[in-house]
């Protein structure tokens, strides 16, 4: 998949395109609705397949106040994309120029120029364009005149709910991983780097954690969990810890995990932790020994889970 950050008018790197446009956060089971339709169209159309998104989320710009963690960091929205089997993604710098394009500048510069699009995917509710007023109708008015046609994708439900970036979100924030999982299509995961804490846990505990620094905006709710660390290509089972360790003073919020098949210093090591099943809420505890034993218990029930 070729990733392309630079798209200068005047030239067009593509034969002809089947193109979808969005922010695409998580890469949730709705989005994947629509890319898989991308990807089948540029198929049946001898093109390729195409989605533009925005770095940064354009909100980020223009609602600068607004609480929205996202989902996915830029790596992994990238690694997600490349997975649904789209042949180039195309990542717009989101500035205040660029948001002061009008709709149908956008769609006659990129669409039309630059992409040489036959057809747009677009989720039914997307707006786009100066004022938002790039929507179905509008594309299909252009369509017309430029040459592609239309295709709408409806909204994905689970359990009647819609799909959305910002009901993952919710449900994340509740420490509801299991429902999270299903509206994704796979488990929210997080990724970071493996910095030095305290020692305590191998010390006092006897259980060591990796302490790590997520690049992710959002982690679920402080909690303990029954996660898989991915790390390379490896695959470990393991339990997080979400939170301020209270039965310890004056700790900082972290994510620590305790590999349980794994005996080894990770420090400096990028790692992947997906989120499983929550197994609790954390507790500050009377003794040190009584913490270590409710561990024990939940590396057990991390077992049985994963
Ligand atoms: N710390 C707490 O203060 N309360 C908890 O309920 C708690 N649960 C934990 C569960 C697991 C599975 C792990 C790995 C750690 C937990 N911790 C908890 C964090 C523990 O205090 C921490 O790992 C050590 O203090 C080392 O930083
Ligand atoms: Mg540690």
């Amino acid at each position: 998949m070729r990733v392309i950050e630079d798209l200068p008018p005047g030239e067009s790197p593509f034969g002809l395109t089947v193109v979808t446009i969005g922010n695409f956060d998580g890469v949730h089971l709705g989005h994947q609705a629509i890319l898989r339709l991308v990807c089948r169209r540029a198929r049946e159309l001898g093109g390729q397949a195409v989605a533009v998104t925005f770095d940064p989320h354009p909100l980020k710009l223009l609602r600068p106040e607004m609480d929205l963690p996202l989902l996915t960091t830029p790596a992994q929205k990238l690694e997600l994309l490349k997975g649904c089997g789209l042949d180039a993604v195309v990542v717009l710098p989101f500035t205040r120029e660029f948001a002061a394009l009008s709709a149908r500048d956008f769609v006659s510069g990129y669409f039309c120029e630059r992409l040489r699009v036959r057809e747009v995917v677009i989720g039914h509710d997307y707006c786009f364009g100066r004022g938002r007023e790039g929507n179905v109708d509008l594309l299909r008015e252009m369509g017309k005149v430029c040459g592609f046609t239309v295709q709408v994708v409806w909204a994905v439900e689970s359990d009647e709910a819609v799909v959305s970036s910002s009901l993952i979100r919710a449900l994340l924030r509740l420490g509801n991983v299991v429902e999270a999982r299903r509206l994704l299509g796979r488990p929210y995961g997080v990724v970071g780097q493996v910095v030095r804490g305290k020692g305590r846990g191998a010390k006092l505990l006897g259980v060591p954690t990796a302490n790590i620094r997520p690049l992710n905006e959002l982690l679920p709710a402080s909690g303990i969990y029954a996660v898989r660390v991915r790390r390379g290509a490896e695959i470990l089972p393991g339990v997080a810890n979400i939170g301020t360790c209270p039965t310890f003073d004056g700790c900082e919020f972290s994510l620590e995990v305790h590999l349980l098949e794994f005996d080894g210093d990770l420090y400096g090591e990028d790692l992947g932790v997906d989120f499983v099943a929550r197994l609790r809420e954390e507790r500050r505890f009377s003794s040190v020994e009584a913490l270590a034993a409710q561990i024990h218990a939940d590396i057990a029930a991390a077992r049985q889970i994963l």
